[in-house]
């Protein structure tokens, strides 16, 4: 499978695993599950035939492991717009965390925080390697540090998805670092 194709059906699986499952009459379970096989034949029909060789490839080839397979069904890991529970259970997060970003959105961050947008949660990278690459999506990459020892003491709740995101609802401006060794 070429990579061009694996990015295509990876993005079409985004799209109706996080975003937009009812553009192909799909319906996720309260935790984002879908069965692979009915997943299959609403993509078909809706003109996106994807086998279940090419599924199978792009789930475990994904270097960012965005979807699991459980048993018959598959859900997208993290990054949701619509409403899903993942289950997961609050984890202590480690002293920092990173979010990339770019320069024009400073200005708001610093003034309040950093917010969901258009996803569930403030998504965070446990090193700034990955930040990096997350703030890269939109142009030149700027890596703020999160006090999350900080938020984790004054009760703020984390959870990690099965692919090492950190997630939690928002990040006030106090626990963000715009500069420096963390
Ligand atoms: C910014 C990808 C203005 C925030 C990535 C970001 C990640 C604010 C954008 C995952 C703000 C939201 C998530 C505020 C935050 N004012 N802008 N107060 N607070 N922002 O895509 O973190 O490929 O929803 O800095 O690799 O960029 O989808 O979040 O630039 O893991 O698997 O608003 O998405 O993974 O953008 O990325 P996003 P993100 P996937």
């Amino acid at each position: 499978m070429d990579e061009g194709r694996t990015i295509k059906v990876s993005k079409y699986l985004s799209k109706h695993l996080r975003h937009q499952p009812e553009r192909i009459g799909l319906t996720l379970d309260e935790a984002g599950w879908v069965e692979i096989d009915t997943l299959l034949a609403a993509a078909a029909s809706h003109g996106f035939r994807i086998t279940p060789d090419e599924l199978d490839h792009v789930v475990a080839a994904n270097d960012k492991r965005r979807f699991a397979i459980d048993g018959t069904r598959i859900r997208a890991s993290q990054g949701h717009s619509v409403e899903v529970d993942l289950g997961l259970s609050p984890a202590v997060p480690p002293p920092y965390l990173y979010h990339g970003t770019v320069n024009r959105f400073l200005d708001a961050i610093r003034a309040e925080g950093l917010r969901p947008m258009n996803r569930h949660a403030v998504h965070l990278s446990p090193d700034r390697e990955t930040a990096t690459r997350v703030g890269a999506r939109r142009g030149r990459p700027v890596v703020l540090s999160v006090d999350s020892a900080a938020m984790h003491r004054d009760g703020r709740l984390f959870h990690v998805s099965a692919n090492g995101v950190w997630l939690t609802e928002s990040v006030a401006p106090r626990y963000l670092r715009f500069s420096g060794p963390h």
